[in-house]
């Protein structure tokens, strides 16, 4: 374990609900789950990052001096660096200095456990890298001067780049192949007609306990941050006896890096591509509504922010107030409380994610001539035949179908309604 000093950097000018203190206890329970050991947290609040050591150089200085006398082996900063900024800083201090994105890409490459999810961690990384080590090259011209000096630095680092821009291309070309064979899963599923359902959420906020246990599944759960990096997909049996796919995410983070959303954009299609979310937010942390604010800002840049959205307000068994439930239960949409650990209201749950489809779908009787008998075959694709009866002049079906093509098929002169 490291021995880390970190510092919570805040600007002045900067609109944001974080507070000096929500800020530094981010990033210590980042520090923590990245295996660090946590020495002190410094704050510094500034008018303006300045261009080469974002910090003031007299910060730098007295940073440098305190871990010179407490033998501090990292320092960490609660905010992103530039490359040039991030290695001035590590002249001046004399040890490495690690910014925000890549505290959260170390976690996420000791997380990662499928083949698909390290090799979104490393495209990640490389995606951090490559800019960074044009600054290197930048530096070294100007500093190494002489004749000689600059050439074969730079052209070492031609090289570099150029094999780091291969990997990175060979990387997506990969990551595609699984995106394809998602991409027919889904489509297989879609066939079948079964809805799907994604838990999505702040990470730590309990969303593969509430998996576990929905679907009697063993997900991995733990109390550290960005425990599952991997899509885990389930079925589900509603209390009417439908099935649906119910879908674990990665858990998203105030300000994610994004690197890290581009990169996991194939794992986050389970997201985009589902027919209802489920919200998982922690109702016992006091930061609940940053957490929520944070989860829309993810979901709009992901493309899935007008997606219906049932707000499951998670581990009540750590709220005592019961005031306070019942305001959150105004301020969220869809809420439902519940407690995934000590299963709480997981029936009311089902029933919102129950009512949620049939909401969408309407129910129809009618005639189908034997002219358009095709249309049997959309209905049991996009429906759900409840009945249907062969006659001389065509069949009675009796079926659920989503309200936009109810209303098409009604419209159609040669249906008749029963
Ligand atoms: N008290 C209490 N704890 C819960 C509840 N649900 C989950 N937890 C705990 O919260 C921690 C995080 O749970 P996870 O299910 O791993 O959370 P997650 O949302 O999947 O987290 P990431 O995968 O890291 O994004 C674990 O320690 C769980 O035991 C609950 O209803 N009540
Ligand atoms: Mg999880």
């Amino acid at each position: 374990m490291e021995k880390s000093l970190l510092v919570t950097v805040k600007l002045k000018n900067k609109r944001e609900n974080w507070s000096f203190e929500d800020i530094a206890h981010e990033l210590e329970e980042l520090c923590s789950t990245a295996g660090a050991q946590v020495f002190d947290n410094i704050t510094c609040l500034l008018e303006k990052p300045t261009a080469n050591l974002f910090i003031g150089s007299g910060k730098a200085e007295e940073i440098s001096l305190l871990c010179q006398e407490e033998k501090i082996e990292a320092v960490i900063f609660s905010c992103d660096l530039t490359g040039t900024q991030q290695r001035n800083l590590e002249d001046v201090i004399g040890i490495k200095v690690i910014d925000r994105t890549q505290l959260i890409l170390d976690i996420f490459a000791k997380h990662a456990r499928s083949p698909e999810g390290k090799m979104q961690v490393e495209l990640a990384q490389l995606q951090y890298l490559l800019p960074r080590l044009i600054g290197k090259g930048l530096i070294l011209s100007r500093t190494g001067g002489g004749i000689g000096t600059s050439g074969p630095g730079e052209t070492r680092l031609e090289v570099d780049r150029r094999r780091i821009r291969k990997k990175i291309d060979g990387l997506k070309e990969d990551l595609k192949h699984y995106s394809l064979h998602r991409k027919t899963m889904r489509k297989k599923r879609q066939e079948k007609t079964i809805p799907t359902v994604a838990l999505v959420g702040y990470t730590n906020a309990g969303k593969s306990t509430l998996l576990n246990t929905l679907t009697a599944s063993d997900q991995l759960v733990e109390n550290s941050l960005f425990t599952t990096l991997d899509t885990a997909s389930k079925s589900l049996q509603l209390p009417s006896g439908e099935n649906i796919i119910l879908s674990d995410t990665v858990g998203f983070l105030n300000n994610l890096p994004h690197h890290l959303i581009e990169a996991f954009k194939a794992t986050l299609e389970e997201v985009v591509e589902a027919d209802l979310l489920i919200h998982v937010l922690d109702a016992s942390h006091i930061r609940l509504y940053e957490h929520a604010e944070a989860v829309f800002t993810v979901l709009k840049e992901l493309g899935a922010g007008e997606k219906p959205v049932i707000t499951a307000l998670n581990k009540i068994d750590l709220v005592s107030d019961p005031d306070k439930l019942e305001h959150l239960k105004i301020d969220f949409n869809n809420p439902v409380l519940i407690s995934a650990k000590s299963r709480q209201n997981l029936g009311e749950l089902l029933d919102k994610v129950e009512k949620s489809f049939t909401a969408r779908m309407r129910e129809l009787s009618i005639l189908v001539p034997n002219s358009r008998m095709e249309l049997m075959d959309l209905f049991y694709r996009e429906g759900k035949v409840k009945d249907a009866q062969y006659t001389q002049e065509g069949v009675r079906v009796k079926l659920f179908l989503p309200k936009i093509l109810a209303e098409k098929l009604l419209h159609s002169k040669e249906i008749t309604e029963l």
